[in-house]
């Protein structure tokens, strides 16, 4: 394969064939030529094919067409080669809120033949760190407002020399500095299968995996559930709440309207008010958010209807019943329900507004086989919860990660759920199969929020775990055993948040916080969570 990158990092890492799941390319679709450089394709053939006026990204303080938003692009990958020193292949950190910028840096960062990994703005250095150490970061396009996390984060790791802020005006800013580069850039010719993203997702043990996608993935999730599900048109107004470090963000808010030359709308902050405001005033139709937002928003049904807003999409947890009819009644709107996962890069069961259940995530998207097994790996008959199994065109490819082989059996990825089938082909989610605490559709690991707890002088002992609540779906309690000389009280437990607030991002705080006299362990010493749960 004629590869660009002469950082062959991400190839030299990649998992074992014999590892890697199998990739099916059954739709015509799905038929892609060797060299193909995504940004080209969701960029580029707009302005060649004569759409460039046509309105693409905005944000409360932009609206740029495809051609700004190309030239801009142009200029910040001519500011990557030629200012930063870029070779294809070389990692780039693009660490922001969601603004046009990012995006303009993301397709900059593509076009150039780098890698983009995209991180949540709400990452503090702490998780920032062991990102930039996995992915071998050596360069970094980043929010100026995100500068203080970044740089605690930077001085730590050696090999990210080249940083470069926006959102400023001074004179080394990005913002200043591409102005006076070309608005021409020469695409690297990057073939299908060379990296073109590195997603991060919060491992259940807390230490970070790394998911390789490669440029043909992007073109593929563009190809499979947009097409067969969502079915937008190039009228449709897109906007969101999910971060584009998270993929689900990504496809709903870049990929997917560009694919089809629609436009996006940008929010920075995307709490459900803010939502209403953005959807209301940039006239947006489509939305991409989780579930614990459509119940907020569903108690101001009647301004929901007053917009433009016709398709809802919602994903990343599971969406209740509940909220389904909830949103139904509100707005008169049928949500879109669909299950993604950041090894998978987007959604792959999942359906239309005429043929949703209630209960049921959908049925296998067009491009994907998905079924139900057992422990050995054997399919389970209709009706019967197992392990939820699921294969297409895009799979797992974790880093150099030894639980590559945990996530991928027999060639089919392993998300980690699990589900019923019914004898319609319609998928059920019953939960996860491991500890992974999914809170207001983020995901958050157990151990990790015990780590920033134990780093408190008076805990002794602690377990983290999910407990479920009607508002996020789950909430993280911790349960503490203190050290001698301490008391539990409603101050202690303040205490606590604020500090793990400060330790890790905030949203991964334990919302709820029970004292305890000891942990439940097994003899060998392993805590004994299902105890807890059911304490
Ligand atoms: C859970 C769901 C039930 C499920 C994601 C859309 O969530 C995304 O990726 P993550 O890696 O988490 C994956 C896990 O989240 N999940 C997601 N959606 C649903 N459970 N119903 C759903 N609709 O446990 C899955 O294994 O953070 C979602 C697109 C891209 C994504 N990365």
């Amino acid at each position: 394969m004629p590869t660009a990158h002469t950082d062959t990092f991400a190839r030299d890492n990649l998992p074992p064939k014999a590892q890697q799941p199998d990739f099916l390319f059954t739709l015509p679709e799905l038929q892609f030529p060797q060299q193909l450089n995504c940004a080209t394709e969701l960029l580029d053939r707009h302005v060649r094919e004569g759409r460039g006026q046509r309105l693409c990204v905005r944000g409360p303080n932009d609206s740029w067409t495809y051609q700004d938003l190309w030239e801009r692009a142009n200029q910040i990958a001519n500011v990557l080669v030629q200012d930063m020193g870029l070779v294809p292949g070389n990692r780039v950190l693009l660490h922001s809120p969601n603004t046009p910028m990012m995006v303009a840096c993301w397709f900059g960062i593509v076009k150039a033949g780098g890698i983009v990994v995209a991180t949540m703005p709400l990452l503090r250095a702490k998780e920032l760190m062991p990102i930039l150490e996995i992915a071998k970061i050596s360069h970094a396009l980043c929010h100026a407002s995100l500068a203080p996390e970044l740089q605690g984060a930077a001085s730590e790791t050696p090999g990210l020399d080249q940083i470069r802020y926006f959102n400023g005006s001074d004179a080394e800013h990005l913002d200043v500095v591409m102005q006076s580069r070309s608005t021409k850039f020469e695409n690297v010719d990057t073939a299908a299968d060379d990296t073109c993203l590195i997603g991060f997702t919060s491992g259940t043990t807390g230490v970070p995996k790394a998911t390789m996608h490669f440029h043909r993935d992007v073109m593929a999730i563009c190809a499979c559930w947009p097409r067969s599900v969502l079915k937008a048109t190039a009228e449709d107004v897109f906007i969101g709440s999910p971060p584009l470090g998270f993929t689900f963000g990504l496809g709903g808010l870049v990929l997917f309207p560009m694919a089809i030359g629609a436009s996006t709308v940008l929010l920075e902050r995307a709490g459900p008010s803010q939502l209403l405001d953005g959807i209301r005033d940039f006239g947006a139709t489509v939305v991409f958010t989780a579930p614990t937002s459509y119940r907020s928003l569903a108690a101001r049904g009647d301004e929901v209807r007053a917009t433009r807003l016709r398709q809802c999409v919602s994903a990343g947890e599971a969406l209740p019943a509940s909220t389904r009819t909830l949103w139904r009644e509100a707005t008169g709107i049928e949500l879109i329900d669909g299950i993604g996962a950041t090894e998978m890069l987007h959604i792959f069961i999942s359906a239309d507004e005429s043929n949703a259940r209630a209960g049921a995530t959908g049925k296998v998207v067009p491009g994907y086989e998905a079924r139900v097994v057992d422990d050995k790996g054997d399919p389970v008959a209709p009706g019967t919860v197992g392990k939820l199994a699921v294969r297409g065109p895009t799979g797992c490819r974790y880093l150099n990660d030894a639980r590559q082989q945990t996530y991928v059996k027999n060639g089919w990825n392993i998300t980690g759920d699990a589900y019923r089938m019914d004898e319609d082909g319609y998928f059920f989610y019953q939960s996860r199969t491991d500890d992974m605490i999914v809170s207001a559709g983020y995901n958050i690991a157990a151990p990790e929020v015990e780590e920033g707890l134990m780093l408190h002088p008076a805990v002794a002992e602690c377990a983290v775990l999910g407990v479920p609540d009607e508002e996020r779906g789950q909430i993280v309690k911790a349960f503490v055993v203190l050290g001698a000389g301490h008391s539990g009280s409603a101050d202690m437990a303040k205490a606590l948040q604020d500090f793990v607030k400060n330790t890790i991002a905030p949203y991964k705080y334990p919302r709820a916080i029970e004292f305890v006299d000891r942990l439940p362990r097994t003899p060998t010493g392993k805590l004994q969570r299902f105890l807890l749960r059911n304490s």
